[in-house]
């Protein structure tokens, strides 16, 4: 496989962010009364913001939200979450994904991130890595999030690469589904890995390197 370069989902691959989404998503479901659990969360990774309140308002009983009501609920959400990423630090970057980004880097791969995250430039930041990344393509540069390809073809656009020439790695279902769409080879992990929706289905991370 002649890949010349790897498109990193965020949340979920390069860090584990998804566990302070899902206790921020938990904390504005049970402020509203409305059930939510792990498996509903799975159905959240990769999904914007906004679609994912929608998702979780399946199980709402109540009269119909208003938009400004919803917006209200997602910004909640938002600044439960923000709080928690404040108390993220390089630490949070584990040895495993620091030393494979590492050794992808010295093969000389170019390296970019393709998340639906608006909070990206921030976590990345929080993690050390705000200029590490050839490119970041991610929530705030897009307008139809995963499973539409956009954010990856648009992170291939920026490093100058066709999709043929990019393996993208997810850790959700919904993300592996846009790769495909896109035209990438995906390799997974987490979640997506075990649902066996990649090219790919890796029991680790720095097992990438055995695909380049
Ligand atoms: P925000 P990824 C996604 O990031 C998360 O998996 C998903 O749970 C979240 O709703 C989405 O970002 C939007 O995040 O609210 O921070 O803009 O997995 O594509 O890196
Ligand atoms: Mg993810």
């Amino acid at each position: 496989m002649n890949f010349k370069a790897i498109i990193f989902d965020l949340d979920g691959v390069i860090c584990s962010t998804d566990e302070y989404h899902y206790q921020a998503w938990k904390k504005m479901a049970d402020s509203m009364g409305i059930y939510f659990d792990r498996t509903i969360n799975n159905r959240l990774r990769g999904v914007s913001r906004m679609e994912s309140l929608e998702i979780i308002l399946e199980r709402y009983q109540g009269q119909p939200l208003s938009d400004a009501k919803k917006e209200e609920l997602a910004t909640m959400k938002n600044d439960i979450y923000r709080e928690s990423l404040h108390q993220m630090s390089t630490a949070d970057l584990s040895d495993e994904v620091r030393d494979t980004l590492n050794a992808l880097r010295a093969k000389g791969l170019r390296l970019a991130i393709g998340s639906s995250s608006k909070n990206t430039p921030f976590i990345l930041k929080r993690l050390g890595l705000e200029n590490f990344f050839d490119a970041v393509s991610d929530g705030n540069n897009i307008t139809r999030s995963k499973p539409d390809p956009e954010v990856f073809l648009k992170a291939a656009q920026f490093v100058d690469m066709e999709p043929a020439d990019c393996l993208v790695v997810e850790d959700a279902v919904s993300g592996a589904q846009a790769g495909h769409a896109g035209g990438f080879q995906v390799a997974c992990v987490g979640d997506a890995s075990a649902a066996g929706a990649g090219d790919f289905n890796l029991k680790s991370f720095g097992q990438l390197l055995e695909l380049v």
